[in-house]
């Protein structure tokens, strides 16, 4: 009888362990990192063919910084890069007669013309980022037929190897932030919450083109459900 209570009382224990230790057996939901185009040519800093305004050297610094920290705490890092052959549909000098920023009708699709950026090889196609702390930085828009706003998938539906890199490394949910707010952070956050992962965007580590489309693009993400967050406070 004695014995019976001994064995009841050791399973409870072991069972209250396992149970106050669940999480730490289990783990939280993965979380990630992607660092969206953190190129030169997306940069005052680097005097970008297609700078976008605030991306001047303490903007790109407090990326690298947070960056950093995030990869030190143990979160895994990844990114895109803008990648584009030299005769590539999106820039406007590929097109007679069109100028920078004006949008035209391809196939069905509406292409923003810009200026040449990113062109494969080319020193202001480096992301800006010290390179060790990436995972993997996905590279998109090689294509010269299609344009490649998302990190996940170019305007043809062609996808990229970031989903599956995530599935691999477990992750679940991520963190998102760079340039364009108003284009590529915003095309690559919709494509992560459609491919179920939990978003959230951080509007101080981001910058968009212009400020009309980046209001519209923070409002069109929280419609998403993702997460908008001023800052991350680490
Ligand atoms: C981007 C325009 C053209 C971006 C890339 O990174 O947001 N914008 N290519
Ligand atoms: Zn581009």
């Amino acid at each position: 009888m004695k014995e019976s209570i001994f064995v009841i009382f050791v399973i409870a224990m072991v069972t209250i362990c396992f149970l106050i230790n669940a999480p730490m057996v289990f783990g939280e939901p993965k979380m990630g990192v992607i660092v969206v185009d953190l190129q030169g040519d997306f940069t005052t800093y680097k005097n970008g063919s297609l700078a976008v305004e605030g991306t001047d050297e303490a903007f790109v610094n407090k990326v690298r910084k947070v960056t950093q920290e995030l990869r030190a705490k143990g979160y895994p890092i990844f990114g895109t890069q803008d990648w584009h052959p030299a005769d590539h549909i999106s820039f406007y000098s590929n097109h007679a007669g069109k100028k920078p920023f004006e949008a035209i009708q391809i196939d069905g699709r509406t292409q923003v013309l810009w200026p040449p950026h990113c062109v494969q090889e080319t020193e202001n196609a480096r992301v800006l980022v010290d390179n060790n702390l990436f995972l993997a930085i996905v590279k998109k828009g090689k294509d010269k037929k299609f344009d490649s706003y998302s990190g996940f998938q170019d305007d043809g539906g062609a996808t990229t190897e970031m989903n599956q890199i995530l599935q691999k490394t477990g992750i679940k949910e991520l963190i998102v932030y760079g340039i364009a707010t108003d284009y590529c952070v915003k095309a690559t956050a919709i494509d992560a919450v459609a491919a179920g992962y939990k978003v959230t965007v951080i509007e101080g580590l981001s910058k968009g083109v212009a400020p009309d489309t980046t209001a519209k693009a923070l409002e069109e993400m929280k419609a998403k459900g993702i997460i908008i967050k001023a800052d991350l406070e680490m």
